[in-house]
């Protein structure tokens, strides 16, 4: 029995016939693939790494748990927006970081920004030190490339974690050309911050990361980035400092200033080898009469003393609630004290001179 014709299949198949043949002829291009960026993601520690004992657990977990493999695997939609590949550099709670863990970083971070099959990295960090290994790598990393820092303020283990999604977002950010030459970037809760403007605003939050006065600089929406403004510092490639030869930091380190507070720890922290101390200061970086001659004391041996506030906000005049002139003292501009510090560190690897360092933190 024969099947009988049917005149729609066959005007179909001479349709397809048709179109393909006339393509070919056109010889149109095959829709090109997308070329994904190649990123690497360093995993140093942290919350982001961290589990509890149940999925509501969001205080007293164990932070610096999970490995970098199980933290790619937990957001399989990576490989869709990028070419990924993992590190794990260390493995910390980012309270217990210190300066040979920032070299490693810093070098590494180096190292792979040179090759041309890298073209952004994202960092896996504890939340507590985050601004700080930011603000730090915002001064030596000699790239255009796009570092971003990402983190998270519950476990891995907990309900509505939010790591996964900030390690997409840092992902997504720095495998965007438009995130490259803004300097090192921390991206969590959907938001872009400059690295030397931001600092943990509050202890458990998920919107911990700001930069109260100064402002964020973008956020992550709907698979990108938007950018609204830029810090207005130099970083990155822009910066003077160098430490592909380092193993050490200069020792600098911070004293409060609070009310009925005595020289101890001034005099404790000189006669413990410091180069550097950064004064946290009362408002405009005001000091205690009590402090003042301590400080003077330390100068006289050499120690570079920075006045900064412990407001976190604003800027600290030089010549304002001291005479800097006088004392030989810098001021921190608009650094937090924790951020002030790390820019004394590098500047005393390069100059002992006060004038040459207010110039520094009048630049970064
Ligand atoms: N455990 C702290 C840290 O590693 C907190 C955190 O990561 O959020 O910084």
């Amino acid at each position: 029995m024969q099947t009988p014709f049917n005149l729609g299949r066959y005007l179909a198949l001479a349709m397809l016939a048709l179109c393909t043949a006339t393509a070919q002829a056109k010889n149109e291009p095959v829709a090109p693939a997308v070329k994904l960026a190649n990123i690497r993601i360093l995993a140093t520690g942290g919350t982001i790494a961290g589990t509890g004992a149940t999925s509501t657990t969001t205080v007293g977990y164990a932070a610096a748990k999970v490995g970098v493999d199980q933290l790619i695997e937990a957001v399989p939609v990576l490989k869709q927006v990028a070419n990924i590949t993992g590190e794990q550099l260390f493995q910390v709670a980012s309270e217990n970081m210190t300066d040979e863990y920032w070299l490693k970083l810093a070098k590494r971070v180096n190292t792979l920004l040179a090759q041309d099959d890298v073209d952004g990295i994202v960092i896996t960090h504890g939340t507590d030190t985050l601004e700080e290994t930011a603000y730090f790598l915002n001064l030596v990393v000699k790239s255009r490339k796009p570092v971003v820092l990402v983190g998270a303020m519950r476990p891995s283990t907990a309900m509505s974690a939010d790591g996964p999604f900030n390690i997409y977002n840092g992902v997504v950010l720095a495998a965007s050309p438009e995130a490259a030459g803004k300097g090192v970037l921390v991206c969590l809760n959907d938001q872009i911050n400059a690295a030397r403007d931001v600092t943990k605003a509050s202890t458990a939050t998920l919107d911990t990361f700001r930069a109260p006065e100064l402002g964020l600089i973008g956020y992550m929406q709907n698979n990108k980035p938007h950018f609204y403004r830029l810090s207005a510092r130099k970083h990155t490639v822009d910066a003077e400092f160098d430490i592909s030869n380092l193993e050490t930091l200069p020792k600098v380190d911070i004293v409060y200033g609070y009310a009925n507070v005595t020289r101890a720890p001034v005099d404790a922290l000189v006669a413990a080898g410091a180069k550097g101390l950064i004064h946290a200061g009362v408002g405009d970086g005001s000091l205690h009469n009590a402090v003042k001659p301590a400080l003077i004391e330390a100068r006289k041996q050499g120690v570079i003393v920075v006045r900064g506030s412990r407001t976190g906000n604003g800027i600290v005049a030089r010549n304002g609630e001291a005479n800097d002139d006088e004392l030989d003292s810098v001021v921190s501009d608009t650094l937090n004290p924790q951020k002030a510090r790390i820019l004394l560190m590098l500047a005393l690897i390069k100059t002992h001179q006060t004038s040459d360092i207010q110039r520094m933190f009048y630049t970064y």
